[in-house]
């Protein structure tokens, strides 16, 4: 019988070069693993069963490559694409690595920065779109800062804003089908990050002047490094229309940015996660933004890469059985109707002075109200017992 858990191109997974390319560098310590050839990075995911492949422009082509350079590097990756079918759903530029970066990229102090960070991307934008990307991802690693006094935060902000406002007029000037999607992340490599968490990005889009090209790509590290519940951020941007792409993989919260395997850490978060995604219908890629521990040679990344599309589909698995589950939709059904059973004015019916007035004289027995227990405990018992296999 074959495995139910392979991964099919339909299930859209995908890995940014960088990840299955991580050579184990961290701040103590030098690369455990060598390079990884993008074309070699390409065939080995194509054998997994992943559905595209992502990259920031210097994964693929280096940062002082010459055009023909360029231009052959971009030759053999795309034969490669073709070769195996795999797709490059999205692209993004690294504005984090090169020491030019050192303050920032769209929000360095200095003008000639903000003015080669804006060159730089609108190059790697065409790199992109060259091989396919339909979505482009700006994580701002640099946007940030250790000492307030040399930048308002408030100009941060400004020269954010003018960047992206220049580039969505970039990208429609050039007629590129390219919707932008925002990665928040709240500190790492900066002491504090400008933008941290999806709710200050979903603000800062309704200030674009073009706020229908722009979304998110939200981090499950990310929002969990900063404190917070990653399956509610992705339901506000899901719910806001803005949920463009994400970045899937696990952490321990408050610590630094893990970029642990899918499910490594907090499985029962990651089911509420895939339960909300498959709920909601999101068809956009499973994108694993992460990397094998430090500890592994070439076998463990595979072996990484293999898990994190694994366990999604496992938890894909459990929602189905957490649908079809009769005790649990029972106790759901029953906390439904008693939910519901209130028959009086509510906010749902839309306001009017005598809609309000009824509801100021509605008599509640709050009493019995309050008395009321939310059988969580039973829930949560029983999702625990369908994760743990016993039903
Ligand atoms: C880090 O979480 C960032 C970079 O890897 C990249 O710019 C972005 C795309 O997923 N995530
Ligand atoms: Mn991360
Ligand atoms: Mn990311």
């Amino acid at each position: 019988m074959s495995d139910p858990f392979t991964p099919q191109r339909s299930d859209k997974f995908t890995f940014g070069l960088w990840t299955v390319g991580n050579v184990g560098r961290d701040p103590f310590g030098e690369p455990v693993r060598p390079p990884l050839d993008p074309v070699t990075a390409v065939h080995k995911l194509a054998e997994l069963g992943a559905y595209g492949v992502n990259f920031h422009d210097n994964d693929l082509v280096p940062f002082d490559a010459t055009p023909e350079e360029r231009d052959r590097i971009v030759r053999r990756f795309r034969q490669a694409l073709e070769e195996t079918g795999l797709v490059v759903p999205m692209a993004t530029t690294n504005l984090f690595s090169h020491p030019i970066f050192r303050d920032g990229a769209f929000t360095a102090s200095d003008a000639a920065v903000r003015a080669f960070a804006l060159q730089k991307t609108m190059q790697a934008i065409d790199l992109g779109v060259e091989l396919g990307a339909q979505t482009y991802v700006f994580w701002g690693g640099r946007e940030g800062s250790e000492v307030e006094g040399y930048r308002d935060p408030r100009e941060a902000i400004k020269w954010f804003r003018e960047a992206i406002n220049y580039l969505c007029r970039y990208v429609r000037d050039q007629g590129y089908n390219l919707r932008f999607a925002l990665e928040p992340k709240p500190n790492e490599p900066r002491g504090d990050i400008y933008f941290p968490t999806v709710g200050h990005m979903l603000h800062f889009i309704s200030t674009l002047d073009y706020p229908e090209m722009v979304g998110l790509n939200p981090e499950f590290a990310h929002e969990t490094m900063a404190g917070l519940n990653f399956v509610h951020a992705v339901a506000q941007a899901l719910e806001a229309g803005k949920l463009f792409h994400i970045d899937l993989n696990d952490q321990i919260m408050g610590r630094y940015d893990q970029d642990f395997r899918f499910g490594a850490e907090n499985p029962k978060r990651a089911f509420w996660l895939v339960w909300l995604l498959e709920t909601a219908g999101y068809d956009g890629p499973r994108h694993f933004d992460a990397h094998a521990y430090r500890t592994e040679d070439e076998a463990g990344v595979w072996a990484f890469a293999r898990g994190c599309m694994r366990t999604y589909l496992i938890l894909k698995d459990k929602v189905r059985r957490f649908q079809e589950d009769r005790e649990i939709q029972a106790l759901l059904a029953e906390l439904r109707a008693a939910d519901t059973a209130y028959d009086g004015p509510q906010a749902g019916d839309g306001y009017s002075a005598e809609h309000a007035a009824q509801l100021k004289a509605r008599q509640f027995d709050v009493a019995a109200l309050a008395r009321r227990g939310r059988r969580a405990e039973e829930l949560d018992q029983l999702v625990i017992e369908l994760l743990l296999g016993v039903r």
